[in-house]
C-alpha cells in the first residue's frame, strides 16, 4: 500500500450511552482508491486484508445525479400503480413530513428504468468479477435484483437504519454454505459520517462460521461498537465489502432530505440461474426481516 489505513473522526464521546460508542463513529481514511481498467496488487491488498475497499469516483456526479433523478421517476410510476411488490420482493414504503410517498428498498431497479440498467453494462464489473468472484454473473433478474436503498430519518421512513449483520447469512437461508460473496455498492448520494452510512469492523471476513453467525444478533443489535469504522463516501463513489464481514448502516444525525443517503447493490449471483417473475413467491428471509421491522 502507498500509504497506510488510519482514522480520524471525532468519536461522538457527548452523547455515549454503550461503552461501545466512545470509540465508534470514527471515519477510516483510506488511500483515494481509482478503479480504471484493472484492479491493482495495491487494490487487492488492501480488500483482502480489511474486508472491504473504496473507489473514490467510479462514476463522475452527474451519473450519479442522473440516476438519483431516475430514482424519482421509478418511484413516481411505482406509486401511480400503487405497486407493493416485484417479482414476489416487496418494496419497503416511506413518507415524508410532507405526507409524500418513497421506497426505502426497491428491487429489480435495472429492469424498470434505462439509468440502471446502462449503470449494469459497466465493463469494470467484468473485471471485478474476473478477479474477486470468478464463476459469478451480473442477476438482473435473480433474486432481489439490482436494489436501491434509499435510507431517510423521520418519522414516516421504515428504512432508517439497519442493525449489525454479515450478507453471507442469506445463503444459509438458500441452504448453501456461506461463500466468498462480493457486495458491490455505488452512493447515489453523498454518505458523509453525518448521514449515518456503512459502519463495518475491519477484517470480520477471516471469521469461521459460528462467529459469523453468534458474534451479534443479526438485525436486532444496533449498537456503535468500539471497533467500528466508518466508511464514508462521494456521490459516485464504489464500496466493495466481503459478504462475510460485519457491517451496520448507522442512523443520520439529520433529519428529513438532509438525512436521506441512496446507495445500490450489484446482485452477483453464482449457481444455476433461478430468474424471478411476477408470480414469484415472497422469501422466507423477507417474513424474517419483516419480523425484525424492515
Ligand atoms: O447501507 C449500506 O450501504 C449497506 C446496506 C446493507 O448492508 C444491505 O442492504 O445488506
Ligand atoms: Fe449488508
Amino acid at each position: 500500500m502507498q500509504e497506510s489505513a488510519t482514522i480520524s473522526g471525532a468519536s461522538q464521546a457527548n452523547e455515549a450511552k454503550h461503552p461501545g460508542e466512545l470509540r465508534a463513529n470514527r471515519a477510516l481514511k483510506m488511500p483515494d482508491f481509482r478503479l480504471e481498467e484493472r484492479l491493482t496488487a495495491e487494490h487487492l491488498d488492501f480488500f483482502e486484508t480489511y474486508g472491504f475497499i473504496r473507489f473514490k469516483r467510479f462514476l463522475p456526479r452527474e451519473r450519479a445525479k442522473a440516476l438519483h433523478e431516475a430514482l424519482g421517476e421509478i418511484t413516481a410510476e411505482l406509486v401511480k400503480r400503487g405497486v407493493n411488490e416485484i417479482n414476489g420482493v416487496p418494496l419497503i414504503g416511506g413518507k415524508r413530513d410532507d405526507g409524500t410517498p418513497y421506497f426505502g428498498r426497491i428491487p429489480f431497479a435495472s429492469l424498470q428504468h434505462e439509468e440502471f440498467r446502462r449503470y449494469l453494462r459497466d465493463p469494470r464489473f467484468d473485471e471485478i468479477i474476473r478477479v474477486l468472484a470468478p464463476g459469478y454473473r451480473i442477476g438482473e433478474e435473480e433474486r432481489d435484483g439490482l436494489v436501491v436503498n434509499r435510507f431517510r430519518n423521520e418519522p414516516g421512513a421504515k428504512y432508517k437504519n439497519l442493525g449489525w449483520h454479515t450478507d453471507s447469512l442469506r445463503d444459509l437461508f438458500y441452504l448453501e454454505r456461506p461463500r466468498r460473496y462480493l457486495n458491490v455498492g455505488f452512493s447515489i448520494t453523498d454518505s458523509p459520517m453525518a448521514v449515518g452510512g456503512l459502519r463495518v469492523l475491519p477484517c470480520t471476513h477471516n471469521q469461521c462460521i459460528p462467529s459469523m453467525l453468534f458474534h451479534k444478533t443479526h438485525f436486532l443489535d444496533m449498537n456503535p461498537d468500539e471497533n467500528e469504522f466508518a466508511v464514508e463516501t462521494e456521490a459516485g463513489d464504489l464500496t466493495i465489502h466481503d459478504g462475510r464481514l460485519w457491517h451496520r448502516t448507522a442512523l443520520a444525525q439529520g433529519h428529513g432530505d438532509a438525512s436521506e443517503r441512496c446507495v445500490m447493490y450489484l446482485p452477483l449471483m453464482t449457481g444455476p440461474v433461478v430468474k424471478k417473475h411476477e408470480g414469484s413467491r415472497t422469501p422466507f428471509y423477507f417474513h424474517l426481516k419483516k419480523l425484525v421491522g424492515y
